[in-house]
């Protein structure tokens, strides 16, 4: 039974067409209609400049349950009886659609690609193994690794935390997995390494100290920091901001409260980033500010692709399919000179109706190509000039006079309140043209 269904699993992705660009008038519904992976836009190939993923979790493990149902998905990895020949199937056939979609990164987190392991010892021997079949696919495809990271929420004994947990022999349950993916991400030569705080926070305050479970998190990130360096590994290690969902509040709230807590820890220059649009929503602002406050602070690394469902309050995590979103956001990735080592992460899940492989990778290939588009309005964007001119000379009175001493430091407030006094006239408020502004964009997103 099980040799019969590993061939299965060899066939799920494998029976799809590859996906390759044909162009705008393509009427294949497996066809890249805007990514062309060699088209140079601003310097650069498409491929470099919007650096794809396929995240493991909800593109190869998820089964299709939610709270209220079984899974319907029936992969044929998810049918075998033995869990380290369905976890072996399982890498083989994500390295299949990677192949198909011929998009150049992946991430995973470490129960992702591992069969599920009970003890310390467990776990580490089943990483290792999983690692090492992934560096052999790796090395065959040319596929990489965005980047690695430990699931510290998923296993019952992270219900109260993980580094934040009251009992710290949790905590060292968690640095062990850390340390180990850590370790699998340096290894596959990952461009970042990711924490997520999934259960960082809490559910009641009846029982919680804020306080101390904060220092917990900012000694166990210092912690995570040194090993980075101790190992040599010199991606970046990027934080995860998200309100809440599983808990009721997290402590990486948003970019402007990590950049707080990385502050406070001394961390601010050791740690960045990852920013997903779901995250974004959940917190009430929008993808476009924590990208641009990310830049603001300097602090952007990467990001989680997907979107929310405006009516729906949790993290829906469906692809994303607004356009002048995700443009916007590319423009502001474009004008800060493109996403270096990070990359644009597909955190994102079909429908649980969407049972077969042909929706993974419309999904998919829907995505890339909105991705593709985006970049190319982004370009046009900064060329045409007219978004970027106003916002300049929005502020350039503070270019000098008053303004400029401010800004240095040359003048106290005795200076610029006695400099208001000897002008002595009513400064006028100009126009902020926010309807002009939004109808070139929308001039713009095609
Ligand atoms: C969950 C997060 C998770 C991280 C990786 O909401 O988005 O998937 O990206 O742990
Ligand atoms: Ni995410
Ligand atoms: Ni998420």
């Amino acid at each position: 039974m099980t040799k019969h269904l590993d061939s299965a699993s060899r066939e799920y992705f494998k029976s799809l067409p590859q996906a390759r660009y044909e162009g705008q008038d393509s009427t294949n519904d497996f066809a890249y209609r805007y990514y062309d992976k060699n088209r140079m836009v601003m310097g650069k190939s498409m491929e470099e400049q919007l650096r794809l993923s396929v995240c493991f979790w909800h593109t190869f493990c998820w089964d299709g349950s939610d709270v209220f149902g079984a899974g319907g998905f029936h992969r044929p990895w998810h049918q075998m009886d033995d869990p380290k020949d369905a976890a072996a199937a399982k890498r083989e056939a994500a390295f299949d659609l990677f192949s198909i979609l011929d998009l150049p990164f992946y991430s995973f987190h470490d129960v992702d690609v591992m069969a599920p392991a009970e003890t310390a010892q467990e776990h580490v021997t089943y990483l290792n193994e999983a690692v090492e079949h992934l560096e052999g696919l790796m090395a065959s495809s040319g596929q990489k690794l965005l980047w690695g990271t430990a699931n510290n929420f998923s296993h019952p004994r992270y219900m109260a935390g993980a580094s934040t947990n009251p009992n710290p022999d949790i905590a060292a349950f968690a640095a062990l997995q850390v340390r180990e993916a850590l370790n699998a991400t340096h290894r596959l030569g990952g461009s970042n390494y990711v924490l997520w705080g999934g259960r960082e926070g809490y559910d009641t305050i009846l029982n919680t100290k804020i306080g101390q479970e904060l220092d917990q998190l900012g000694r166990f990130l210092s912690l995570v920091v040194e090993h980075k360096h101790k190992i040599g590994f010199t991606g970046d290690i990027l934080i995860e901001p998200k309100p809440h969902e599983p808990t009721k509040h997290q402590y990486d709230s948003t970019v402007q409260t990590v950049h707080a807590f990385l502050q406070r820890y001394g961390l601010e220059r050791e740690v960045r980033v990852n920013i997903e649009a779901n995250h974004a929503t959940l917190a009430g602002l929008s993808f476009e500010h924590e990208v641009d406050m990310a830049f603001a602070l300097d602090l952007f690394g990467s990001l989680d692709l997907n979107r929310g469902d405006p009516q729906n309050g949790w993290d829906t995590d469906q692809f994303p399919n607004d356009l002048r979103e995700v443009t916007l956001v590319l423009k502001s990735i474009l004008s800060a000179g493109g996403l270096r080592n990070g990359g644009l992460n597909f955190d994102a899940k079909v429908r649980r109706q969407s049972i077969t492989a042909e929706d993974v990778a419309q999904a998919h290939i829907g995505a890339v190509d909105l991705m593709a588009r985006a970049l190319l309005n982004a370009e046009a964007m900064i060329q045409d000039g007219r978004l970027d001119q106003f916002r300049e000379q929005r502020y350039a009175g503070w270019q000098g006079g008053i303004g400029a001493k401010m800004l240095a430091g040359e003048v106290n407030l005795d200076a610029v309140a006695d400099f208001a006094l000897s002008s002595n006239h009513a400064p006028n408020p100009v126009s902020g043209r926010q309807e002009w502004l939004e109808n070139v964009v929308t001039q713009l997103v095609r």
